[in-house]
């Protein structure tokens, strides 16, 4: 494979962005390189610059659940985009999005739509703020929910990747309000809730982690922090810009039956257009500007095309057996890669929900932030560029969850594989 239009390309964004990208994790650090520049994607691939094809399992980081460029979701764009890109005013579609999301998302009475998942977890905190009239908020060790400064403590995704947990900027003040607990551990939650429960306004949570790789949570443990919420008057909020809409159709508070305060959404239903939304239980939204005193606001939230795409996205993803497919597709390529890691006698485990799945070089099983940063992420980036130059598009950290569509079909997972006993070869060499 060659790089050279990639490269000069990198060579020029990195003169004028910030590592060469308008996203950190997008520079490949962690594993090492250059990244490639994508000219287009279809279905199940991608195509850098270059002419080279991958097989694509990070789908722009979650939205292309029903793989690039659906013609359906096309069209929606296109029809849509006729009639003007933003109006800054209501329109329609705004309001069949908030129908759809309350349809398959029943704790969510009411909601607000906006522009990114940053957006939806940080307004999320503002009202259990508001509404509570407390401080604290709890999040977890390597969970990330986008860059908002209450939330760079003990980051995951690129804050992790890069050692930067704690970020500079972040003023003391507000990070001494974010507390933070070991994920799955069930006594430290019991313990701080114990200790200073009456102060926390809101406990955010990736039920499913998919920002320190991917971690499921322990039988039980969801209800155990949905109790200690409830006990202590705090709100629980499920940050599901990942998993919703993918680990279920009503995501993971639908797979684990576990009812949220407050939820936050992105990504998918956004289709790839820039989407976030948030909310909730209706006592709570409705202090939320104009209707209430709490204030949140966006220009283009609600956008028509965004609004389009993600509804046209949604529409494919309550198609009869969707989500049952792309579990058995996950499962299909999780033990495939096992089973070929075994043969070459490479220490490897999976995790794995439906639509999204975690590697890592480590005996298993996986189920705290400790087991996922015990994971050789050395051998993970030889892992990674053996696999690029087969073909195959994972994540570019040992810190990020991987991505199924419902375009990846048994030739891509097949191909896949193949590309998979080379590179498990190559590192049992190294
Ligand atoms: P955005 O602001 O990037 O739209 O969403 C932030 C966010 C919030 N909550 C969860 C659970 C998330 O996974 C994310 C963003 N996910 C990362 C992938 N690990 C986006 C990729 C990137 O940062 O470029």
């Amino acid at each position: 494979m060659t790089h050279d239009r990639s490269h000069d390309l990198f060579t020029r964004a990195s003169e004028l962005l910030p590592g060469g990208v308008n996203s950190p994790v997008r520079a490949f650090k962690s594993v090492g390189g250059e990244p490639f520049f994508a000219a287009r994607a279809l279905g199940p691939h991608l195509f850098d610059v270059d002419g080279n094809r991958y097989v694509d399992y990070v789908g722009s980081w979650g939205p292309m659940i029903a793989g690039h460029a659906h013609p359906q979701v096309l069209d929606a764009v296109a029809r849509t985009m006729r009639d003007g890109l933003s109006f800054g005013v209501p329109n329609a579609l705004e309001v069949e999005m908030a129908e759809a999301i309350t349809r398959i998302v029943p704790a969510m009475e009411m909601l607000r739509m906006v522009n990114s998942g940053t957006e939806a977890t940080l307004s999320a905190i503002r009202v259990a703020r508001g509404a509570t009239g407390r401080s604290r908020i709890v999040k977890f060790e390597g969970c990330y929910h986008g860059h908002g400064d209450s939330f760079l403590v003990k980051a995951g995704s690129g804050a992790l990747t890069f050692g930067l947990p704690n970020s500079p900027g972040v003023p003391k003040a507000l990070a001494d309000l974010t507390l933070t607990l070991p994920y799955n551990d069930f006594d430290a939650a019991t313990a701080l809730f114990e200790e200073v429960g009456e102060e926390i306004a809101g406990l955010i949570i990736e039920p499913i982690v998919g920002n320190a790789n991917c971690i499921l949570p322990r039988e039980g443990y969801l209800q155990h922090l949905r109790d200690l919420c409830t006990r202590h008057g705090a709100l629980l909020i499920f940050d599901e810009v990942m998993t919703g809409f993918r680990v279920a159709l009503g995501g993971a508070q639908e797979r684990y039956g576990i009812t949220p305060d407050l939820s936050t959404f992105g990504k998918i239903i956004g289709g790839g257009m820039p989407v976030g939304a948030y909310g909730g239980r209706r006592d709570l939204m409705s202090q939320v500007a104009p209707s209430g005193p709490i204030y949140q606001a966006g220009t283009l939230s609600g956008n028509p095309v965004a609004m389009a795409a993600g509804l046209a996205t949604l529409d494919l993803i309550q198609a009869p057996g969707f989500h049952a497919a792309l579990e058995a597709s996950t499962h299909a390529l999780c033990d495939g890669l096992e089973e070929i890691a075994r043969e070459a006698g490479v220490a490897f485990h999976t995790t794995r929900a439906p639509g999204m799945f975690g590697l890592y070089f480590r005996e298993g099983p996986v189920e705290t932030f400790e087991d996922s940063a015990g994971s050789d992420a050395k051998r993970f980036g030889r892992f990674f560029h053996a696999m690029l130059e087969r073909g195959v598009y994972l994540a570019p950290s040992a810190f990020e969850a991987g991505f199924m569509s419902s375009a990846h079909g048994e030739t891509e997972i097949a191909q896949t594989l193949e590309a998979a006993r080379g590179a498990f070869a190559e590192i049992a060499a190294a």
